[in-house]
């Protein structure tokens, strides 16, 4: 097993390739070599790291044309730019990611179905087909996307209601999501839960309550560490669940029982209609840990967030306990349907965010650069996932609704074979038995 200084040890062995390490003076080094030093330097170094700020430009990593191999199954490396990162009480993830051609193309490709997913439920919203709460993730694309391309299925993932792009990162197909949406049989929940209640193996919701995922995912990484399984659970909240008691309750508990639990503040710098600034004391969100170390990352750049979550999942293994991870992030949208999102900040905010920062175009531009696809193929793909899309939905469209009586109320609710003998109602006749 490592312990904490190994597994920064052999971080530091990994940054120290880097001629920047080996020639700058400490003073004068750039932070990205200023990480490379020995542990004994860490806090001076996290400090200076403080200080500065994470940008969300989604097309910021680069890459030695030449070395982009010819076959797509050939690993190469990309190097991620040096404001990806914040940490705290950590050295950062590596600035260099291993990557194949394919690997980018998925990645593109899952960014832009998760996009058109959304906006098919938007509009279908607006056509009055889905109905009740419906929070979508448009902006926030890399974050699930990075994530899934860090962890194996093996991996937990929990989080809030905008649970969309999750489920169908963890392997569920949008026909299920978008069925669930419309309250059809064929609906992850079967039609009864609605937006905020997807799931799929690995993924735990879709949760509604606001934080209430944050203690559950803490359970999740213990039952890993209970059975002796090396895997971790990524348990995502937002920057207004953040304050929320039973996240500290859950913190606490994950460092006292050094759990692998990667906690994640999806940071879209508002809360509802409330900014960040306005509901957080401290909106250094990756600090919240306090006791726990954090690292705050791009989270418009799939990339980033990629090397950020594996290297949160070595940490894990290396049984080194929990990380507070930040992802830096912007929903596009209001918080939900019934919110216009323009209220409480400027278009002009949205409208800089959305042609600046934006993920897909981010790595779109990367990918042609790399000459890792060309205009067609690339046209290629955004075809191949706007039918994709379009199918699926036609498909949930198509799908039966749940019969209508009451009775399909009770039914799975309980795994079969597992129910009580009967469940209260407001009274007697009321009494649901299961037989
Ligand atoms: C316990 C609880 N309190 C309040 C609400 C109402 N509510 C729903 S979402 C939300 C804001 C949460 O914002 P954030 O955590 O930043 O997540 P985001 O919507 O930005 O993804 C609130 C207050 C709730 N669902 N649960
Ligand atoms: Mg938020």
């Amino acid at each position: 097993m490592f312990s904490r200084a190994a597994f920064r040890a052999g971080r530091v062995a990994a940054a120290n390739g880097g001629l920047r390490a080996a020639t700058a003076s400490a003073s004068t080094m750039p932070l990205r070599a200023a990480s490379a030093m020995p542990s004994a330097f860490t806090k001076t170094t996290s400090v200076a790291a403080a200080r500065r700020t994470v940008t969300t430009d989604a097309a910021s990593a680069h890459v030695d044309k030449s070395a982009v191999p010819q076959s797509e199954d050939e690993v190469f490396s990309i190097n991620l730019s040096d404001e990806s990162f914040e940490t705290y009480e950590l050295d950062p993830p590596p600035y260099t990611l291993e990557v194949t051609k394919k690997e980018l193309k998925k990645m593109y490709y899952d960014m832009v179905v998760v996009r058109q997913m959304e906006m098919a439920a938007d509009r279908l919203y607006k056509e009055k087909k889905i109905r009740g709460f419906c929070h979508l993730s448009t902006g926030q694309e890399a974050v699930a996307v990075g994530i899934e391309n860090a962890i194996t299925r093996e991996d937990d993932v929990i989080t809030s209601y905008r649970c969309h792009g999750f489920a169908y990162m963890r392997g569920s197909k949008v026909r299920q999501v978008i069925g669930e949406l419309l309250g059809r049989q064929g609906g992850i929940s079967y039609g009864r839960g609605g937006s905020m209640h997807m799931f799929e193996k690995g993924f735990y919701g879709g949760n509604g309550i606001v934080g209430a995922q944050v203690p559950v995912g803490a359970g999740l990484a213990f039952a890993h560490q209970y059975q002796g399984k090396k895997n971790a659970t990524v348990i995502l909240y937002g920057d207004g669940a953040s304050n929320q008691g039973q996240v500290f309750e859950a913190f606490n508990m994950a460092k006292l029982w050094k759990l692998p639990a990667l906690f994640g503040c999806e940071n879209n710098k508002y809360g509802m209609g409330t900014s960040a600034s306005r509901s957080s004391a401290l909106t250094d969100y990756y600090k919240r840990g306090q006791y726990i170390p954090g690292l705050k990352v791009n989270g418009m750049d799939v990339l980033a967030v990629k090397a950020a979550v594996k290297y949160g999942k070595e940490w894990t293994q290396a049984d080194n306990g929990p990380l507070v991870l930040e992802y830096v992030t912007y929903r596009y949208g209001g918080h939900s349907m019934s919110d216009p999102g323009t209220t409480y900040r400027t278009r002009e905010e949205i409208q800089r965010m959305r042609s600046t920062n934006d993920p897909i175009a981010g790595l779109k531009q990367k990918i042609l650069d790399w000459g890792v696809v060309n205009e067609e193929e690339l046209k290629g793909i955004d075809k191949e996932a706007r039918s994709y899309v379009n199918e699926e939905v036609a498909i949930a469209e198509a799908m039966e609704l749940p019969e209508a009586n009451l009775d399909v109320l009770f039914n799975d609710i309980y795994v079969k074979g597992s129910e009580p003998s009967f469940i209260r109602g407001r009274t007697a006749d009321e009494l649901r038995y299961f037989d």
